[in-house]
C-alpha cells in the first residue's frame, strides 16, 4: 500500500529553469527558487542607478530593475522579482527574472544561474515543491498541468474548476465522512474484548451506502470529462470511396486529406483534431472497409477497425446513391451490434447525386435504428446540421452531470473505482456479519484510495508519473 510523503514546508537545493516557451518573443522568464536564491541572485546582479537593498534584503512581492553580469560582462537588462517563502508558487525563496525573449539571450542568463550555484529543474519540479510544501494539492498541481495543455475551451474549463479546489473539496469532504466511519469501527477493535459497538451495523451500512453512491457518482463522470479533456475520439469509416476523407477535408476547412475517385486511396488512418462548440474532436480518417488481397490495404483495414474499437463516435459514411444499399444497411446494423459503446451516426453522403434522399435516408433509419443524417462532403449541404449532432452528443452528457464535478483523469478514475469496490467489500461483510477487522480493513482501503487522487496518501511512483508529464519550468 502507499505511504504518506512528508508534506513539511521546506527549502530544498537551488533549481533553474526558462518558464516561458522557447522560441523568439519580447521577454522571457527565467526562475529560480530554493534554498539561498535570494543571495545567489545577488552574485550575478546589480541594479541599474546602485542603491536600495539588494535582493537578499527585499521584501517579497518587490520588483528591481537591473542588470545581470558574468563577472564584468554584461549579459541582459532585467527585472527581478524577489518572492519570499512561504508566499511563492513553490513556497521556498524564489526570484523571477523577466530577461529579453531571443533564445540565445535567455540560454546565456540560464547558463549565468546554473554557473553560480543553480541546478537545471526537472520536469514539473517547481509545481512539485508547490505540492510538497502543501501549497496546493496533487489534484491542483495536476489541474495546472492540463490548464496548460488544454486544446479546447471545454478541456481548459474544466481544468480551471480543478484547479479552483472543487474536486479537492468534494473528495475532501467524502475523505472526512470516510474517515469518521473508520474511526468509530477502529474504536471497536481497541475495545474488542468488551464486545461493544459504538454505531449500530445498520447505521454503519447506510452510511457506507451513501458514500458508496457518491463515489459512484463520481466514477461515471469520467466518460463525459475525459470526452472534455481529451477529445472526443471520432473515427470517420466506411467503404471505399464513400467520402471519408472528402468529409474529413470539409470538416477541417482544409485539403488535408488526399481524395481521388480511385476505391483504396487512404491506406493509413489520418488524425487531425476538430473544434467545435468549444469541444474538441480528434477526427480519424480510415481506410475503406472492404475484403482485399492486397498487403498494405489489408494492413489498412485492420487498423481502421482498431481505430472504430476505440472510438466515441463512430460516423458511418455511405454512398446514398449506390446500388448496395442493402448491404450497408447489414454493414450498419453489425457494427451498431459489434461497437454498442461508441455513439454512431450513419451519414449518407453525396446526398448532391439523387434527386431526392429523404425516402431512402428514412429506409436505412428504420432498417437499422441509427440516426442517419445526409449531407454532400462535396459541397457541404448538411455539414451544418452533422456538426451540430456530434456537437449535441457531447452536450446530452452535459446534462448528466451538469451539478457534479467531473472526473478527468484515469489515475483518479482508477482510484475512485478501487474505493467504490473497497466500500462494496464493506457492506457485503456487514450482511454477513463479518468480524469487525474485515470492515475496518476495507473501510481504510477505501480511505486510502481517496487520499491517493488529493496526495494526502500518495507513494513516490506516483508522483514521478505525474509530474514527468510537466514542461521543465513549470
Ligand atoms: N458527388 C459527390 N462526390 C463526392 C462526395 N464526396 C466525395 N465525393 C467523391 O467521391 C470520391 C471518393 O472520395 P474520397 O473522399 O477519396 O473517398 P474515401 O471514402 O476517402 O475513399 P477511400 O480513401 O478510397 O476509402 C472522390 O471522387 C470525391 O470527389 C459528395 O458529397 N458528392
Ligand atoms: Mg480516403
Amino acid at each position: 500500500m502507499s505511504q504518506s510523503v512528508s508534506l513539511q514546508p521546506q527549502q530544498c537545493d537551488p533549481i533553474a529553469a526558462v518558464a516561458t516557451p522557447v522560441g523568439v518573443g519580447a521577454l522571457a522568464i527565467v526562475r529560480i527558487s530554493g534554498k539561498g536564491v535570494h543571495e545567489l541572485a545577488d552574485r550575478v546582479f546589480r541594479k541599474v542607478n546602485g542603491g536600495g537593498p539588494s535582493l537578499a534584503t527585499s521584501p517579497g512581492y518587490t520588483a528591481h530593475f537591473g542588470r545581470l553580469y558574468d563577472g564584468d560582462e554584461l549579459v541582459d537588462e532585467v527585472i527581478a522579482l524577489v518572492f519570499r517563502a512561504p508566499l511563492s508558487f513553490t513556497a521556498e525563496d524564489m526570484v523571477e527574472f523577466t530577461c529579453h525573449g531571443g533564445p540565445v539571450v535567455v540560454r546565456q542568463v540560464l547558463k549565468l544561474l546554473l554557473d553560480n550555484g543553480c541546478r537545471l529543474a526537472e520536469a514539473g519540479e517547481f509545481t512539485r515543491r508547490a505540492f510538497l510544501n502543501g501549497r496546493i494539492d496533487l489534484l491542483q498541481a495536476e489541474a495546472i498541468g492540463e490548464m496548460i495543455h488544454a486544446r479546447s475551451e471545454s478541456a481548459y474549463r474544466t481544468a480551471v474548476t480543478q484547479m479552483k479546489g472543487d474536486l479537492s473539496e468534494k473528495l475532501g469532504d467524502l475523505r472526512e465522512q470516510l474517515l469518521r466511519s473508520c474511526a468509530l469501527i477502529e474504536l471497536e477493535l481497541d475495545f474488542s474484548e468488551e464486545d461493544v459497538e459504538f454505531q449500530s451495523r445498520e447505521e454503519l451500512s447506510a452510511q457506507i451506502d451513501t458514500l458508496r453512491r457518491e463515489v459512484d457518482k463520481l466514477v461515471d463522470s469520467y466518460q463525459h470529462g475525459r470526452l472534455l479533456s481529451e477529445g472526443v475520439a471520432t473515427v470517420i469509416a466506411g467503404r471505399p470511396n464513400a467520402g471519408k476523407s472528402t468529409l474529413l477535408n470539409t470538416l477541417l476547412g482544409q485539403e488535408r486529406a488526399i481524395v481521388s475517385h480511385m476505391p483504396g486511396t487512404t491506406r493509413d488512418y489520418i488524425e487531425e483534431c476538430f473544434i467545435y462548440d468549444k469541444t474538441m474532436f480528434r477526427l480519424t480518417d480510415t481506410a475503406g472497409l472492404r475484403e482485399t488481397g492486397e498487403e498494405i490495404e489489408h494492413e489498412g483495414i485492420r487498423r481502421s477497425r482498431m481505430k472504430m474499437a476505440e472510438a466515441d463516435l463512430i460516423l458511418y459514411l455511405f454512398d446514398i446513391a449506390t446500388d448496395k444499399l442493402e448491404e450497408e444497411i447489414a454493414d450498419i446494423r453489425e457494427l451498431r451490434q459489434t461497437h454498442p459503446n461508441a455513439r454512431f451516426i450513419a451519414v449518407a453522403n453525396k446526398i448532391d447525386r439523387i434527386e431526392s434522399s429523404e425516402a431512402l435516408t428514412e429506409k436505412v433509419q428504420q432498417e437499422t435504428s441509427a440516426e442517419v443524417i445526409g449531407i454532400s462532403a462535396l459541397d457541404g449541404k448538411g455539414i451544418d446540421f452533422l456538426k451540430q449532432r456530434m456537437g449535441s452528443l457531447v452536450k446530452d452528457l452535459n446534462k448528466l452531470h451538469e451539478a457534479s464535478v467531473l472526473i478527468t483523469s484515469l489515475r483518479h478514475y482508477e482510484a475512485l473505482r478501487n474505493a467504490a469496490d473497497a466500500l462494496q467489500n464493506a457492506e457485503e461483510l456487514i450482511t454477513r456479519e463479518s468480524e469487525t477487522e474485515l470492515i475496518a480493513f476495507e473501510l481504510r482501503s477505501a480511505l486510502d484510495y481517496v487520499g491517493e487522487i488529493t496526495g494526502k496518501v500518495v507513494n513516490e511512483e506516483i508522483l514521478n508519473t505525474i509530474f514527468s508529464r510537466f514542461c521543465i519550468g513549470k
